[in-house]
C-alpha cells in the first residue's frame, strides 16, 4: 500500500476538543447526526475505545485518484472517498495487519483499531499525533500527501514516545470557503455540516428546498472543498490503485440510469462501496435533484415516470420539484396528472410548490 503513513499521539484526554465539539454541536452544526456532549466526552477520551490506552498510533492512507475523463453528458458527480470499495474494509484491513505486527512484537500488548465509525475525534487526535493539521474546510491535511487521506488509529496498551503537532494553518487562503456552493464552511475552522453537501446527500428525510438547487449534479458527497486546497491539489493522485473508481458509469452515474436504479443493481454494485448504507431510494432522489438543476427538458419523461411510479414518497417528492425547475409545459402536465393520483401528504405539498414554481417558469414550447 503506498504512502501509508503513522505518527504517535498519547492518549489523554483532550479537553480543548471537547470543549470545541460541544460548542459545535450546541450550534446545532452535526443536528442531523444527534452528536451532544456525551458524544463529545466520549470522542475526546481515547479510554472509552480501550481502557488501559497509553499510547494512539494515528494511520493516514491516501486514497486521491484521477477521476474518469470521459464523461456522458447528463452525468451526476460521485466524490472520491465513494466510488470504490468501501474504504473501511479496506483502512480496517491495514489497521489489523499493523495492530498484528505490535502484537506480536510487544509481547503482552493490547491494541484496539478504529475507523469512522467509532465515537473517536479522528481528526483532532491526527493533528495532536502530528500526522496532519486542519484546514478552514475542516479536513485533516497531511504534509505531502494533502487531505485526501482516510484516517484510522491503533489504541496501544504501551506507551511509545508522542510525536509532536504541526504548527501550521491556512493564512489568508479562503479558497474552501469561497467555493462551498452551500455556505456550510464559515472560514473559522468550524463548518456547518446541515448545508453539507456530503450530509445533504446521505439524507434520508427530504433535503430543504433551498439547498437543494445549490448541490448541483452531486449525487454523493462533494469534493469542491479539497480539489481547490493547494496542499491537496499539489499532491496529486497520490493514493494506492485500491481506491480507482470500480468503474467510470459508478463515478460519473447516468442520471436517468441512476433515477430508475432498483434494488437488485443496488445491492450489486453500490453495497460494496460507501454509498451501498443509505438505500437505493436516497439515490434515486439524488439523481432526481441532479436531473432538475441540470434544467434539461429531455429528463421531463423519465421524471413523470419517477412522479407516478416510483415506490418511495422521498423520490417522488423529488421527482416533482426537479419537474417544477424545469418548468415548460410539459412538466406542468406532468405534474398535473400526478396531484390527481397522489395519496400522500408530504408529496402532495411537493407538487403543489412545484406547479407555482413550474408556472413561473417562462412558457415554452415542448
Ligand atoms: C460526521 C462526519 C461527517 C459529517 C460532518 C463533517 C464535519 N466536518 O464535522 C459530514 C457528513 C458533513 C462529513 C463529510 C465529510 N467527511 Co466525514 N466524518 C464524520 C465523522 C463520522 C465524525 C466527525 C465529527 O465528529 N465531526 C464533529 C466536528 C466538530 O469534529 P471534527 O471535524 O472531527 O474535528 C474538529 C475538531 O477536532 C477541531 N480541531 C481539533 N484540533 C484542532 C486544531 C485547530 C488548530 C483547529 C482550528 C481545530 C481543531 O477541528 C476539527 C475540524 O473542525 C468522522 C469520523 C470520526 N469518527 O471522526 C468522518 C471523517 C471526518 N469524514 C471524512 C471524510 C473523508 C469526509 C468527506 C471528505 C467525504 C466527502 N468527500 O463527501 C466530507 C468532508 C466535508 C467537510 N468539509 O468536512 C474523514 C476525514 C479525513 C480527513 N482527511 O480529514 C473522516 C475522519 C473519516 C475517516 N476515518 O477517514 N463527515
Ligand atoms: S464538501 Fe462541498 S458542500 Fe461540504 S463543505 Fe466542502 S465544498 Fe462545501
Ligand atoms: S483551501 Fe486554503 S483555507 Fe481552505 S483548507 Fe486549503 S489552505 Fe486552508
Amino acid at each position: 500500500m503506498l504512502g501509508v503513513r503513522v505518527r504517535v499521539a498519547d492518549a489523554d484526554v483532550d479537553v480543548e476538543t471537547r470543549e470545541r465539539m460541544r460548542a459545535s454541536f450546541e450550534r446545532g452544526d452535526l443536528r442531523t447526526w444527534g452528536y451532544g456532549d456525551a458524544y463529545a466526552d466520549a470522542a475526546a477520551d481515547p479510554l472509552r475505545i480501550l481502557a488501559r490506552a497509553r499510547s494512539v498510533l494515528c494511520v493516514a492512507i491516501p486514497y486521491a485518484r484521477l477521476a474518469p475523463t470521459r464523461v456522458a453528458p447528463g452525468s451526476g458527480l460521485v466524490s472520491k472517498y465513494a466510488w470504490s470499495r468501501d474504504y473501511h474494509v479496506r483502512v480496517r484491513a491495514i489497521l489489523n495487519d499493523l495492530a498484528a505486527h505490535i502484537d506480536a512484537a510487544a509481547d503482552g500488548s493490547v491494541t484496539a483499531i478504529a475507523c469512522d465509525t467509532a465515537p473517536v475525534a479522528e481528526r483532532a487526535r491526527a493533528a495532536r499525533s502530528g500526522l496532519a493539521w486542519i484546514g478552514k474546510h475542516t479536513n485533516a491535511i497531511a504534509p505531502d500527501l494533502g487531505s485526501y487521506v482516510f484516517l484510522g488509529e491503533i489504541f496501544c496498551s504501551f506507551e511509545l514516545p508522542a510525536d509532536r503537532p504541526l504548527k501550521k494553518q491556512c493564512g489568508n487562503c479562503t479558497r474552501c470557503v469561497d467555493i462551498c456552493p452551500t455556505g456550510a464552511l464559515r472560514g473559522d475552522y468550524t463548518i456547518d455540516a446541515t448545508r453539507c453537501i456530503a450530509d445533504l446527500t446521505q439524507r434520508v428525510d427530504a433535503i430543504p428546498r433551498a439547498l437543494r438547487p445549490l448541490l448541483g449534479d452531486w449525487v454523493w458527497g462533494c469534493d469542491l472543498c479539497q480539489d481547490i486546497c493547494p496542499p491537496t491539489a499539489r499532491a496529486g493522485a497520490c493514493g494506492d490503485a485500491a481506491f480507482d473508481p470500480f468503474d467510470d458509469a459508478l463515478a460519473r452515474p447516468d442520471l436517468q440510469r441512476l433515477l430508475a436504479l432498483r434494488s437488485g443493481e443496488y445491492k450489486r454494485r453500490y453495497r460494496p462501496t460507501a454509498m451501498g448504507w443509505r438505500g437505493a431510494a436516497v439515490l434515486r432522489r439524488n439523481a432526481a435533484v441532479g436531473l432538475g438543476n441540470a434544467l434539461d427538458r429531455a429528463a421531463i419523461p423519465a421524471l413523470a415516470r419517477a412522479l407516478e411510479e416510483d415506490p418511495h414518497p422521498l423520490v417522488r417528492g423529488a421527482a416533482a420539484w426537479a419537474l417544477g425547475r424545469i418548468g415548460g409545459p410539459a412538466g406542468q402536465r406532468a405534474l398535473a396528472r400526478a396531484r390527481g393520483l397522489e395519496r400522500d401528504a408530504a408529496v402532495v405539498e411537493e407538487i403543489e410548490a412545484a406547479s407555482k414554481s413550474a408556472a413561473l417558469c417562462v412558457e415554452g414550447s415542448d
